[in-house]
């Protein structure tokens, strides 16, 4: 999508902190980071959240929670004490970047309920 900053992100057209890549997927250390740890997770392509995910994205949405996610979380040393995954979902979600992405923080303790 034109004007997409995750898209130009995936381009390599601006740069980021890589610390995974495949063909349909990349994750990317956070800017403002929130945690110790802190990365986004993204599909290559363009989807707007996860509400928009097709019937034709089953693969890539069990690709990323059932690979790219555990793998990632072992990498960056997360999976034994804890991490959290989180995609916030528009306005009241709190999504800001209109192009799916996972958080993944972790290396610290997180509370609940989130603010
Ligand atoms: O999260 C959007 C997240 O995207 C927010 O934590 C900042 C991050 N961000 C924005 N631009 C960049 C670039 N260029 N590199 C890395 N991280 C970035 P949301 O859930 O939509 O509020």
């Amino acid at each position: 999508m034109a004007d997409c900053i995750f898209c130009k992100i995936a381009q390599g057209e601006i740069p980021s902190t890589k610390v995974y890549e495949d063909d349909t997927v990349l994750a990317f250390r956070d800017l403002d980071p929130q945690a110790p740890e802190h990365v986004l997770i993204i599909p290559k392509k363009h989807i707007r959240s996860v509400l928009d995910f097709g019937a034709e994205d089953g693969a890539l949405a069990a690709h990323i929670l059932t690979e790219v996610v555990p793998q990632l979380a072992r990498s960056l040393g997360v999976d034994g004490d804890g991490f959290r995954l989180v995609t916030n979902t528009g306005e009241d979600g709190g999504q800001t970047v209109g192009h799916l992405h996972f958080h993944l923080l972790g290396g610290r303790a997180f509370a609940w309920p989130p603010g």
